[in-house]
């Protein structure tokens, strides 16, 4: 059955709130007198202003804000901007805020990782395979060369990627052919990082660009440098530095904090500061330290994409996604919760003053009134880690009553591209061949991915699962990032067992193989890794020669973020049907939705959509992909054959 979703402010109660566990702790909260979103959405006087929520008001310029009505001819700003107009300068200026955060995350990781390679950091070169690899695509000589030379080299050249002016970003070389030629054409391969974000902040500055399908044109060009740019550097020099996933398992919810050690909450999204606890909260000192004020030992935790960032590498358990941080402190159980960048509430420095727990923030970009301010950097990163862990410590003796809910939940994370390519390859064979095969013979019916931010305005968590478990029951083998992931694995999808909800075929692929039908690939950042996934496929063969042929969509069922907005557009970009949930920025302009939801496919071959209803938002997008399917000819359920070179090329030349 459908589920209606009703927007949270309609609720009375806590009805709203992920799960029982979390449930429980903020009715507690409520009882304290601890203000949290619950309370914040329902003092919130009015109801969401429609000029804003559909992109068309207009403060660019002090004789605004100019509130316009779509289809009303005399309804333009008044410098004449028309709805389209005002819509997609908001909506291009959400991509480039959504885009700059990743962007200024894949700078922190070029620049950690050129650090590192000079020996200034604690971390280390783990992977030199990919090293070899991505330095192999940037021209950098590898043969015969230190790997600290090779990163050193390899780091220069990413860095200048982010000041360039002229050219191409070099990740977009890995697209599948056909793919970077209709970039060509269309003229979307970014020239620079940061060159696409400035650009559209000019462009939308009052009496500027005056034509929405122009500001989409470079809103789209802004996004692929998030994408097949700043992203995918971050998640490419992050696994060379950190290790690239593999597939283990550990635990997500609120009960992964431990009542008997210190807990300390990593949140936000950058893996520096995640990685140096990581380190340090092991060694024997700071154990012994942590008994001394009575404590078995340190337990770190993770919100948010630090949390994603250090369980994909280093199976460190997850206390909550997004909705649920200020949860988190609730618990009464946390020391120390520490805050980087991005998706971190300002409402957390109030919450935290209700309890024992020190809210600190790492980063200069980032700070919050009433937290703690303590820098990290990375020449002292081990320093000013062990020097976090301590104030942590130092905070046990202070625990007032602890409230630990008795949830937690098994998941297996760790899915790069790589792992799927010998998960399903066997480690004989590492290839996505059997994955093609799969899909051809119809066992599984294409791929979805289901990523972005868990939302407080409908049943958070709720609306994700259900377009997940609508897909995995209709043979469609999904991929998860962000707080979709942390969801999933709360309500036990990312564990081999939830291959029981699956259709016949994917849980026949499932079972033989091992695997979970929901795979977690990281952070959000790591949505390049599903670009990559999608392009390997179409490298395989057999299932077009473009990633607006393969059998796949995708969705962010509960986004928030404007990053969420930028990973859409590139997404739209790369060829992809994209489906977001309950709202969109675009909505007061018929025009520019249009354009977005219906031509732009003619473009780009991917398109946008929206829709409330999880159960619906999963079938348009198996309607999309078996569309997909229908077009490769393999609508029909096949038996298994095995396919020689002929076959393939018959396949190809579909
Ligand atoms: Ni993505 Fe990750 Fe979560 Fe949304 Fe925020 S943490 S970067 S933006 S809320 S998924
Ligand atoms: Fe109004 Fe135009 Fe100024 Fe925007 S730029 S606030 S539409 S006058």
């Amino acid at each position: 059955m459908a589920r209606k979703i009703i927007p949270f402010t309609q609720k009375a109660g806590c009805q709203g709130i992920c799960c029982e566990a979390s449930t429980s702790i903020l009715e507690q909260a409520a009882k304290d007198g601890v203000k949290t979103y619950v309370q914040r959405m329902e003092n919130m006087s009015a109801q969401p202003c429609l000029f804003g929520q559909g992109g068309t008001c207009c403060r660019n310029c002090s004789f605004g804000p100019c509130m316009l009505i779509d289809g009303v001819a005399e309804s333009v700003g008044i410098c004449g901007a028309t709805p389209a107009t005002v819509a997609a300068r908001n909506f291009a200026r959400m991509v480039a805020s959504g885009a700059a955060a990743h962007m200024d995350h894949g700078r922190e990781t070029a620049l950690t990782f050129l650090a590192t390679a000079k020996g200034e950091t604690p971390f280390e070169i783990k992977d030199e395979k990919k090293l070899h690899f991505i330095a192999d695509l940037y021209k950098v000589k590898t043969e015969g060369r230190r790997k600290e030379d090779i990163a050193i080299e390899l780091g220069e050249k990413i860095l200048a990627e982010f000041g360039q002016q002229e050219g191409a970003l070099v990740m977009t070389k890995r697209a599948p052919a056909k793919r970077q030629e209709l970039w060509k054409k269309q003229g979307v391969i970014p020239r620079g990082v940061d060159r696409e974000v400035v650009e559209i902040m000019h462009r939308t500055h009052m009496g500027t660009d005056q034509d929405y399908r122009n500001l989409i044109f470079q809103a789209t060009r802004c996004a692929m440098a998030d994408g097949w740019g700043a992203s995918m550097i971050a998640t490419e020099l992050q696994d060379i530095m950190f290790g690239t996933p593999v597939p283990l398992r550990t635990m997500v919810n609120l009960g992964v904090l431990s009542e008997d050690h210190v807990n300390i909450v990593i949140h936000g999204h950058e893996p520096q500061v995640p990685e140096a606890m990581a380190i340090v909260s092991q060694e024997p000192e700071i154990v012994a330290a942590a008994k001394e004020v009575g404590a078995k030992g340190i337990n770190l935790a993770g919100v948010c994409c630090s949390g994603n960032e250090i369980l994909m590498r280093r199976g460190i358990p997850i206390a909550g996604s997004f909705v649920q941080q200020e949860v988190v402190i609730a618990t009464g159980a946390v020391e120390a919760m520490l805050v980087d960048v991005q998706c971190v509430m300002q409402g957390l420095a109030n919450v935290a003053k209700c309890f024992h727990t020190e809210l600190i923030t790492t980063s200069p970009r980032a700070k919050i009134e009433g937290a703690t301010h303590i820098e990290f950097e990375l020449e002292h990163a081990l320093e000013t880690a062990r020097d976090l862990t301590l104030r942590a410590i130092g905070r046990f003796k202070q625990r007032g009553k602890v409230r630990i809910p008795d949830r937690k939940m098994d998941v297996v994370a760790g899915f790069s591209h790589e792992t799927i390519n010998y998960m399903l390859g066997g480690t004989f064979r590492g290839s996505y061949r059997p994955l093609n095969d799969n899909i051809i013979n119809g066992r599984i019916r294409g791929v979805g991915a289901v990523v972005g931010c868990d939302s407080c305005r409908v049943e958070s968590g709720r609306v994700s699962t259900t377009v997940v478990k609508e897909l995995i029951a209709n043979n469609v083998l999904v991929l998860v990032t962000g707080c979709v992931a942390t969801s999933c694995g709360r309500e036990g999808l990312l564990r081999p067992e939830a291959a029981e909800l699956a259709g016949p075929g994917l849980k026949e692929v499932c079972e033989t193989v091992g695997m979970p039908p929901v795979l977690h690939m990281g952070s959000c950042v790591d949505n390049s890794r599903i670009l990559i996934a999608a392009t390997e496929i179409v490298k395989e063969g057999g299932l077009g020669d473009d990633i607006s042929q393969v059998p796949a969509a995708g969705c962010a069922p509960e986004w928030m973020s404007e990053k969420a907005i930028a990973i859409g557009q590139y997404c739209v970009a790369s060829g992809f049907y994209v489906v977001f949930g309950r709202t969109f920025p675009t909505a007061g302009s018929k025009v520019l939705t249009d354009f977005l939801f219906k031509e732009i496919e003619e473009l780009y071959g991917g398109m946008w959509a929206v829709e409330e209803d999880p159960t619906e938002m999963a079938q348009m997008m198996i309607r999309h992909i078996d569309k997909a399917r229908e077009a490769l000819g393999i609508q029909e359920k096949k038996e298994r054959v095995l396919f020689d070179m002929a076959m393939r090329q018959e396949l190809d030349a579909v």
